[in-house]
């Protein structure tokens, strides 16, 4: 059976477990990262050197890279919409998959990381600002394209909305009150849309939407 390491308060680990959901994959969980540990001995290095989660094996075959994981099962199950068919759809759902990695998670990890994983007397507020209101911005091209079509890669729910999806959850549940930053969420249409979309299906509740900490 598959094997899947990481905690699953993990975004990462999320889009993995979330995939498996959408495919019908069985697998067995290990709990690793942050206090469960696991990830920083020498057996889990061998696995991924970065030390990070998540990391799959299936049957002797070890991949990391979260996306890189999403796409592999996708193609060994392939199951569209999800995995779409038709080059193009999955080429743009490739690019938001892409644009998670590349663009929204350098800018929302660092104030996530502080909002929610370290204590207020090491908040550095002025990255605080910086990266909200750049996330902000990138919202706002996420919007523009959920203006267009009803899901990131056209009319149907595929895997390119799982990373942009988890990290929405991220979004709309960090307290940027508490920075003064409130102002910075709009209620952009398009997205809260989507949002609500995504809310809607029981995968994401169970899997994204079960808490930041
Ligand atoms: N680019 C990697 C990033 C993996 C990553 O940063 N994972 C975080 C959790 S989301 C981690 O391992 N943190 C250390 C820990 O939990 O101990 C991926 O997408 O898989």
């Amino acid at each position: 059976m598959l094997k899947l390491w990481g905690r699953v308060n993990s975004s990462n680990v999320k889009k993995v477990r979330w995939a498996c959901a959408e495919l019908d994959i069985p697998y067995e969980r290990i709990d690793a990262g942050l206090h469960f540990g696991v990830n920083n001995t020498d057996e889990y290095r061998a696995m991924n050197p970065m030390g990070l989660i998540p990391v799959i094996d299936d049957d002797g075959f070890v991949l990391w890279e979260s996306n890189a994981i999403v796409r592999y099962l996708c193609a060994k199950h392939p199951r569209a919409p999800f995995w779409p068919a038709d080059l193009r759809v999955r080429g743009a759902a490739d690019r938001w998959m892409d644009f998670q990695q590349g663009t929204m998670g350098p800018a929302l990890g660092p104030p996530f990381m502080q909002l929610i994983r370290s204590p207020e007397q090491e908040w550095d507020l002025d990255m605080i600002r910086r990266n909200i209101a750049r996330s902000s911005e990138i919202w706002q091209i996420v919007d523009q394209q959920l203006g267009r079509t009803k899901w990131l890669a056209g009319d149907d729910f595929t895997m390119g909305d799982v990373p942009l999806g988890i990290l929405a959850y991220t979004w709309m549940e960090l307290p940027l009150g508490k920075v003064g930053l409130e102002h910075c969420r709009p209620k952009l249409t398009n997205v809260w849309r989507w949002y609500d979309q995504l809310q809607s299906m029981k995968n994401y509740r169970d899997i994204v939407a079960i808490g930041l900490t």
